[in-house]
Order: structure tokens, then sequence, then C-alpha cells
């Protein structure tokens, strides 16, 4: 891919990438609603928010591939997630057909299917079960991508992203672990592999303790680095000082499952057996 444009670049996931990219992809632009603090002189940068369609296609201009990481990365208020995220995600691929894009990666999440139980292990093709308003934006986004890809054919690569970052940050984490390093390679499969029509990856390293069948990714190159057993020890001193939440510690989704979950523990069911 000549030029890439990465969206969110401010966030915490772009801004470990702006260092990470560059080698690999010298053309990149970046873009946010404002320009990282840090901005190095060798950065391209263009601000555009997300809920506007001029602005979105003018960052989109000559562009070959995206990253498109921008958007709301958590729970928030409705109207919130409906501006950057539902309105920013159909924007974003929409002014990416007009303006001849040829690939997009879609940071989606873990959060997209955060309600099943830890027990039962999912591939990529269960039913959506998001755990949050935040889970609803990026089923919403991984359909707009397959409906671009299908209709229009850009090709598409949405990648559930578990958590990302350094180590993992407690027992949750040590199923959902993403090293910057694997997310770059999945990136990369997302941006330049021959076969992509349409994709759905789950952004994890090497974690003996999966809840996710990522063969897809495996099979088109993708060779994790980072081990979450590794880093055991440090998550479970962590989990140790969290308290108990019986509705998150069951669900894959943790503390998105149980936040304004309304009351009745009842609930709590193995509803992927019935
Ligand atoms: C996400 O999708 C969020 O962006 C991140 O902040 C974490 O909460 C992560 O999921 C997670 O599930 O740990």
């Amino acid at each position: 891919m000549p030029r890439v444009l990465m969206t969110g670049a401010a966030g915490g996931i772009g801004t470990s990438l702006r260092k990470l990219l560059p080698p690999i992809y010298p053309d990149l632009l970046l873009s946010d609603l404002k320009a990282p603090a840090d901005l190095g002189k060798d950065e391209k940068f263009k601000a555009a928010d997300l809920a506007d369609m001029a602005q979105v296609e003018a960052i989109c201009e000559g562009v070959d591939g995206i990253l498109h990481f921008g958007g709301y990365s958590v729970e928030g208020p409705w109207d919130s997630i409906l501006q950057s995220n539902i309105i920013g995600g159909y924007n974003l691929f929409e002014a990416a057909r007009k303006k001849g894009v040829k690939r997009v990666v879609f940071a989606s999440s873990n959060h997209a299917v955060g309600f099943y139980p830890r027990h039962h292990r999912i591939g990529t093709d269960v039913t959506a079960r998001p755990d949050s308003r935040y889970g609803v934006s990026k089923v919403f986004g991984e359909a707009v991508g397959a409906l671009y890809a299908d209709k229009h054919g850009l090709g598409v690569t949405c990648i559930r992203i578990g958590n990302f970052g350094e180590k993992p940050l407690d027992h949750r984490r040590l199923s959902i672990w993403l090293k910057p390093e694997d997310l770059v390679q999945l990136c990369c499969i997302g941006l330049d592999h021959p076969d992509i029509h349409f994709e759905i990856f789950y952004g994890a390293s090497y974690n003996e303790r999966a809840w996710w069948d990522n063969h897809r990714a495996y099979e088109l190159g993708y060779r994790p680095t980072g081990r979450a057993e590794d880093f055991r020890e440090h998550a479970m001193a962590e989990q140790a000082k969290l308290k108990p939440d019986p509705v998150g510690d069951y669900y894959q989704g943790g503390t998105f499952c149980s936040m304004e979950f309304d009351g009745d523990e009842s609930r709590i069911v193995d509803w992927s057996k019935r």
C-alpha cells in the first residue's frame, strides 16, 4: 500500500502505531480531531471530524488504504457513539468508496460479541452479541464493511480487538491480550494480502486461554509473537485487587457486560447451550 491513512492517530492505539508503522508504510497520513501534542516534523497530519462527510472525504483523497482506529473507543452516551461510530463509521466507508480507496482495516472490538460466556469458544461467524452501545456500533461498522466489500469491491478487514497494550492487565486480559506488534501484523494482512475481500479477525496475540477461534488470520499468515502467559503473575496480582463482578466475570466482555446490567443475577445464564 503506497499511501496509508490512519484515523484515531491521537488515541491509545494510534499513538503506539504511529511509531511502529512508518518503517512499513513511509507515506503515512495521520488524522484525528486534533493533532497529537507530540507530532513530529516528519509526520503528516490532517484534522477531521468523522461525523462530517466533507472532512472525511478530504482525508481520503489520494489514499490507497485506511486503518480506521478513529471514533469512540469505550462505552459512552448514545449521542457520542452515534456521531463518532455510527455516522462516522458510515462516512468513512462511503468516503473511501468515493475516493477510490482499495482497502479498509476497521478497528472492531471484542465487545461486538461480549455477551458470549467465557467458557464458550467462538469463531468469527457467530451471531453478534454486543455488550454495550459501543459494541452495537462495532457490529454496525462490521456490517457497513461487509456491504462495501460485497457491493463496491472494497477490500475490508475487521479486527475485533481484544485488549491492546504492552502486557495483559488482569485475568480476563490473559485470554484477549493483543501485543502492539501483533496488531501491526494483522493490519499489514488487511492492507496488503492479495486475498482480502471481507475478513473478520480476532485481535489477540498467542494466548493459551483464548476464547476465540482465529484460524482465518493464521491461514493468511498471522504469526503472533506475544504470549499472554508470560505475564501471568502480573495479571493475577492485578486481578487480586479487583472486586468480584458476577456478571462481568462470567461473560467475555467483562465490565462492559456488568455496567448498566439491570439487577437480577438469575439472568446470568448459559444461553449458548439452549
Ligand atoms: C475495547 O474495545 C476498548 O477500546 C478498550 O478500552 C478495552 O476496554 C478493551 O476493549 C477490553 O475489552 O479490555
